[in-house]
């Protein structure tokens, strides 16, 4: 029986230590040498083969190395073998310190600041305080609830926008389509960490920039093409929002010459929020596995109505 991986190869090395100490009884494969195809139960990749069930026809759990799964064709994955994302510590931490400090970027004007660098001027902004900046994440699963567990302790008044409804302490919850605009219009900075469905494709642009208070700011940890770059870019410089950081672009990466490389009031960073850590996303998948063996729900089984 074995465990194929499918992915950076210099990670791969990391998951095979890993499986080596923790499941030593489990053949541990990295792609494409597969060994025998009849003998892969598991598969971890960021993109599955084209056909994976005409490849490894004893397939029996896809696991996305990723949280995120919209790279995945999942129509090319039979129904009856579930699809699991990755939900472990470590990417959770990674996507905490970096929506912090993108947060707190805005919030202790470090745009203003850069730019006074560049132009050799010492001269000092009243500091708010984070009550009076009220921030808001779409997206309140698994990485959204923790960025509002870490934010509401610097007392930066949250909310979260979730599709289904949910109750969070210190977080005013909002839910659904209708809710949106009431959500935003409480969003000083507001934070993307929805996974890319056909419902969330495009959805920050000029509508939701319109609906948020003027000279607000967004963190776009999300996916590219949730964004709509023309319209970024015109509500900038229209000064209708104030700042932008960008870890997640469409394409990627992003080509030379696009104009978000240039702009002063846009940061960008090469979708290097959060990764899985090799340790302890092998805890994870083989704490799945064990699940699966003992007929046990597994825990991140992709919901493919939903598309996450
Ligand atoms: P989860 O599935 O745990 O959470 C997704 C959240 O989005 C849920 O609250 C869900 O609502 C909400 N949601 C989905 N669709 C809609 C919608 N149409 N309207 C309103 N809310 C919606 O995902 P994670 O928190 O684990 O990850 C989120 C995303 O973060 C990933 O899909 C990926 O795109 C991105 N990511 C980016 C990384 C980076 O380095 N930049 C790293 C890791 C992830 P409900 O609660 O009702 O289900
Ligand atoms: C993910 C990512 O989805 O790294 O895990 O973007």
């Amino acid at each position: 029986m074995s465990f194929l991986y499918k992915s950076d190869p210099v990670r791969g090395a990391q998951w095979a230590q890993r499986f080596a100490q923790k499941a030593p009884d489990l053949a541990f494969r990295i792609w494409p040498d597969i060994g025998d195809p009849k003998a892969v139960r598991y598969l971890a990749a960021w993109q599955p083969p084209d056909d994976p069930v005409a490849l490894l026809p004893n397939l029996e759990v896809v696991f996305s190395v990723g949280a995120g799964i919209d790279q995945f064709d999942l129509s090319s994955v039979p129904a009856h073998i579930p699809v699991v994302r990755m939900i472990e510590p470590g990417i959770v931490e990674g996507m905490v310190e970096y929506v912090t400090q993108a947060v707190l970027t805005i919030h202790r004007d470090l745009f203003d600041y850069a730019a006074q660098q560049r132009a050799q001027v010492w001269r000092e902004k009243p500091v708010r305080a984070a009550a009076s900046r009220r921030v808001g994440v779409l997206g309140i699963g698994t990485l959204g609830q923790a960025v509002l567990d870490m934010l509401r302790r610097f007392g930066f008044p949250c909310a979260g926008w979730s599709r289904t409804p949910r109750t969070l302490d210190g977080v005013d919850c909002y839910a659904g389509d209708a809710a949106l605009d009431a959500f935003l219009a409480r969003t000083d900075i507001l934070i993307c960490l929805l996974p890319l469905t056909g419902s969330t494709r495009g959805l920050l642009g000029a509508r939701v920039f319109d609906a948020l208070p003027a000279g607000a700011s967004l963190v776009q940890v999300g996916r590219g093409p949730q964004l709509d770059a023309a319209a970024l870019l015109a509500a900038l410089d229209s000064g209708r929002l104030d700042s932008a950081i960008l870890d997640v672009t469409e394409p990627e990466p992003l080509p030379a010459g696009h104009p978000f490389w240039t702009h002063p009031r846009i940061r960008i960073t090469p979708h290097i929020a959060s990764a899985t850590r090799p340790g302890t996303a092998v805890d994870a998948v083989l704490a799945n596995i064990a699940r699966h063996r003992a007929g046990q729900p597994m825990i991140g089984v992709v919901d493919r109505a939903r598309g996450y």
